[in-house]
């Protein structure tokens, strides 16, 4: 029987609700910086997540409505990476800013696991830049001790739901996928996940994953919950015994 060695998480919408708070206003202040009158509406973006990756995103949006961005030298793929340059500058103010908190139960999990010798990495679409925002001024600022990988953003060239960032992240950690649990809230991860040959995958939903198929995940509940929110289990709609934790963990893995 295989032992649960590390947990692998996502970032996005699973440390923290990111998306519709974070990045979405961040790529609308790099359009209108850039004189663009795009604009980025909650529904608009929710359609937009099934293409990970923020460069990939507004390529999509560029394609789906005709729109082109002027560039001096007709490279069209520099444009949209400075534009997206700028969108890290966004995002990156508005998380080191304000700050975005990390979702209930996270920091609690990772700790538990941390102190019972369970090995932890990221493995995720954003920017690393973007890692270090969100994570750099919170509970979790000695992040780069607590996990051992950061595999982010464009290190591998294919996005989930390719399964790239998951094997690179493995690769790092010289772990085998039957040792690892991943921790995800959307479908993209879920099959990253999946198909890099890890067989456990625990789903925490986000404000856009809700309602998503998530065939082929072990658990999915609507948060990993603390001592006052007990995590929703989706399939018979009854609370958890408690947070989601190191045991639970270790039981979803057997
Ligand atoms: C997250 C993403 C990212 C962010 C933006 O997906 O899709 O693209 O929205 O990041 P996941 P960048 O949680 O599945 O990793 O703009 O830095 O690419
Ligand atoms: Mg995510």
């Amino acid at each position: 029987m295989a032992i649960l060695e590390a947990i692998i998480f996502d970032v996005d919408g699973t440390l923290a609700d990111t998306e519709r708070d974070g990045h979405r206003p961040a790529f609308n202040q790099a359009f209108a910086e850039a004189g663009l009158d795009w604009e980025w509406t909650v529904p608009v973006y929710g359609e937009l997540l099934s293409t990970t990756g923020g460069k990939e995103r507004i390529r999509r949006y560029m394609d789906e409505n005709g729109l082109t961005l002027p560039s001096a030298d007709g490279d069209e793929q520099a444009a949209i990476a400075a534009l997206h340059a700028a969108k890290t500058r966004h995002y990156v103010a508005l998380t080191t800013g304000k700050g975005i908190d990390l979702r209930p139960g996270v920091v609690s999990l990772i700790r538990e696991a941390k102190a019972a010798g369970i090995r932890l990495a990221i493995a995720t679409t954003t920017t690393p830049a973007n890692v270090d925002a969100l994570l750099q001024n919170g509970p979790l600022s000695d992040y780069k001790d607590l996990f051992e990988v950061i595999a982010a953003g464009d290190i591998v060239p294919a996005k989930k739901p390719a399964p790239d960032i998951y094997v690179h992240a493995m690769e790092q950690m010289g772990i085998k996928p039957e040792n690892c649990i991943a921790v995800e809230d959307s479908s993209p991860g879920l099959a990253s996940a999946l198909e890099s040959g890890i067989p456990t995958v625990l789903v925490t939903t986000s404000v856009y994953t809700e309602g998503q198929n998530f065939d082929g995940a072990a658990l999915v509940v609507d948060q990993l919950g603390d001592e006052d929110l007990r995590p929703i289990n989706r399939e018979t709609g009854k609370p958890l015994e408690s947070a989601v934790n190191v045991e639970i963990l270790r039981s979803l893995h057997q």
